[in-house]
């Protein structure tokens, strides 16, 4: 069982999202779980006030680390916490493996979505861990909360219908998807490949692989170091338009990937 007790300071965001089909399903069925609490509950005020003004002047509110410190010791009360995630924009950036690691990993897990100017800096000593989602800023950690959220639950096995589906990912086979096609069979003058209309499942694969390293190579040429090609890729990568010199870099070994930083052990 994985579950996330997600802080915030607006639940509401977060909960259309948590019922929705790929998550409620999931917990529907047992196999993930979504806290959603209010911070405020923690405020200590009959204001519900959690945040106050910056040491140093400056714009903006900071989120009290003595509100954070009672939501994690009362959620602990509860049920044990394994890790910590504090959202930020100096966080880690979370990827396909951290959510693969996630996964595997499971157990529970806290995500404290921050708004205004963040947390307290003391909040560190609380948290296993500090992740982003990318290099653009966001006005609070709800909307990371949600894409991390989705991207680890469909991992959890039994999740996703189909078991398959999510070995051909991309960015877990390391290219870029192979393009789909439904009916109807001519739009706008532009048709389906003749090759997805016929039987043959081999020629079938073969043009999906092609087309998923024609658009790595067009697309994102920076994943094929990581792609772990195989020697008829490189074949296929020449023909496509690829130098021998980035065959060679691409071909080379890689070196195993840096561990993500975890900062302390879990706080039971
Ligand atoms: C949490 C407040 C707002 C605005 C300081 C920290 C993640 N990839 C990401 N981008 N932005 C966030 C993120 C932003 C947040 C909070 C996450 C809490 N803010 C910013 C400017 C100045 N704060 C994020 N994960």
């Amino acid at each position: 069982m994985l579950t996330f007790s997600v802080l915030t300071l607006f639940p509401e965001l977060l909960r259309p999202f948590a019922e929705e089909a790929l998550l409620g399903k999931a917990q529907a069925r047992g196999l993930v779980r979504v806290n959603l609490h209010d911070l405020r509950q923690w405020s200590g005020n009959r204001h519900h006030k959690v945040d106050d003004t910056p040491y140093g002047g400056g714009a903006g509110m900071v989120i009290r680390v003595d509100v954070v410190a009672r939501a994690l010791d009362a959620l602990r009360a509860e049920a044990p916490i394994d890790e910590v995630v504090m959202l930020t924009p100096a966080g880690q950036t979370f990827t396909q493996a951290s959510a693969e690691a996630w996964a595997t990993q499971g157990g529970h897990w806290v995500i404290l979505c921050g708004r205004y100017e963040g947390f307290d800096a003391r909040v560190e000593r609380l948290v296993t861990r500090e992740v982003s989602i990318g290099d653009f800023v966001m006005m609070g950690g709800e909307a990371a909360a949600a894409c991390i959220m989705e991207a680890v639950a469909r991992l959890v096995p039994g999740v996703l219908g189909d078991e398959a589906s999510h070995q051909d990912d991309s960015f877990s086979s390391g290219l870029l998807d192979y393009p789909e096609y439904t009916r109807p069979p001519v739009w706008a003058d532009e048709g389906v490949p003749d090759v997805l209309q016929g039987g043959n499942h081999g020629a079938i694969r073969e043009w999906r692989r092609s087309q998923a390293l024609a658009r790595t190579l067009d697309r994102r040429p920076d994943l094929l170091p990581h792609a772990g090609l195989m020697p008829q890729d490189s074949a296929e990568l020449l023909r496509l338009g690829a130098s021998a010199e980035q065959l060679a870099a691409w071909n080379a070994p890689e070196p195993p990937a840096p561990k993500q930083k975890r900062r302390r052990k879990p706080p039971v």
